[in-house]
């Protein structure tokens, strides 16, 4: 098929989820038209069948700000008329799906239009009264909108006051790239041999980075560790503040931004997750699925993807204590930690490998 793809190319999870999809559908025989500003940082090489249609800024005195959302519009139509596009896919409902509606009906060409939503564009930026209106539209008027957890389905029907069925295609992973064993770099960040501890975010404040700095001060106050902070975001000079006050500095990395992490994960022990609220939670995934347990909270639709007990473990929101209890439990008893991160990898494989859920999309697509 031919395929447009409408999403953000910022760092996050839904560009992330798009671009990867891309690439499977791509691998796949499809070809897929991405319009977006800026290239998705997950395409950053060639790939056979993938096209990316960068949206310019136009600049205009009368304009404070580019008018990104038309312009994004308007190539979509181009990108529509020129390549014969079959179904437009937009991932994150802000501005995406109302976007690629109004594509459509510009184009004058009638093919479905898929909404895949995320989490934050309903719990946060839809939900608000600023962006209420032009969500809950976009929503109903796309041919189908599939959501990421079933967490997720149950929390936008209730926003939304919506009565439709959200088809749940869960956050998948390429395991041949995300996968155990890639230990090279390790012996790079503990030297000494120490256990290896990594958080993923952007920083923003419902990560509670916060919270993964307590843990990690627990942890060291009991044994040695070391703990690899990946990513960057608004809470990142509060978080080097409170590294510093905590005495954690010379044990913990702040690597910023990192475009490839599957090497990093694959040198880590334990993954710390304590976000307050997470739809999915997809560099969880990505950690089970290089054999990383999971210490994360029991919020929104984690229990979905981390099952306690099984490949990590799950405690309430802001219980630093019990988490740092369970990484202990991990990095003192080699059995446990090696049992987690079978069946973390296994889990990984079984539920969330990326053919199965692509094939979902494809069946998605091929409905119409
Ligand atoms: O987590 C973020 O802040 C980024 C955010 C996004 O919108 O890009 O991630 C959301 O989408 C991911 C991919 O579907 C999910 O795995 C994340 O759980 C979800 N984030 C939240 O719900 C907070």
């Amino acid at each position: 098929m031919r395929i447009g793809i409408l999403c953000h190319s910022t760092y996050g999870g839904s560009g992330v989820v798009a671009a990867e999809l891309g690439k499977s559908l791509a691998a796949r025989g499809h070809d897929v038209h991405f319009v977006t500003i800026g290239r998705p940082f997950r395409l950053s090489s060639y790939h056979p069948n993938i096209y990316v249609h960068e949206v310019a800024a136009f600049q205009h005195p009368l304009f404070e700000v580019p008018p990104y959302f038309l312009t994004q519009i308007n190539k979509t139509v181009e990108v529509m008329r020129r390549h014969k596009l079959e179904v437009l896919h937009a991932h994150y409902a802000v501005p995406h799906s109302l976007g690629a509606h109004m594509a459509r009906q510009i184009s004058g060409e009638n093919i479905p239009v898929i909404t895949t939503l995320h989490g934050t564009d309903t719990s946060l930026v839809g939900a608000h009264q600023e962006f209420f209106e032009i969500t809950k539209y976009g929503l109903l008027v796309s041919d189908e909108v599939t959501v990421v957890s079933s967490f997720l389905a149950k929390q936008t029907r209730a926003t939304f006051g919506l009565t439709r069925d959200l088809p749940v295609v869960y956050n998948f992973v390429d395991p041949d790239v995300f996968k155990p064993g890639l230990k090279g770099i390790k012996s790079k960040l503990t030297p000494n041999g120490e256990p290896l501890l990594i958080h993923i975010s952007n920083f923003r404040p419902l990560k509670r980075v916060s919270d993964v700095l307590d843990i990690f001060s627990i942890i060291r106050s009991k044994r040695t560790a070391k703990l690899a902070m990946i990513g960057d975001g608004p809470e990142m000079p509060m978080a080097q503040k409170k590294a510093a006050q905590l005495g954690l500095l010379d044990d913990t990395y702040f690597l910023g931004r990192q475009d490839s992490v599957a090497s990093i994960l694959a040198a880590s022990d334990v993954m710390l997750f304590p976000s307050c609220c997470e739809s999915f939670g997809l560099a969880a995934l990505e950690a089970l699925s290089c054999g990383v347990p999971v210490i994360a909270t029991n919020a929104g639709g984690i229990p979905e993807v981390i099952e306690h007990g099984e490949v990590g473990f799950l405690a309430n929101v802001g219980e630093v204590e019990e988490m740092a209890q369970y990484t202990l439990e991990l990095l003192d008893n080699q059995r446990l930690r090696q049992k987690i991160s079978l069946q973390a990898r296994e889990h990984a494989l079984k539920r969330f490998n990326a053919g199965q859920w692509v094939a979902k999309y494809e069946q998605i697509y091929q409905s119409f």
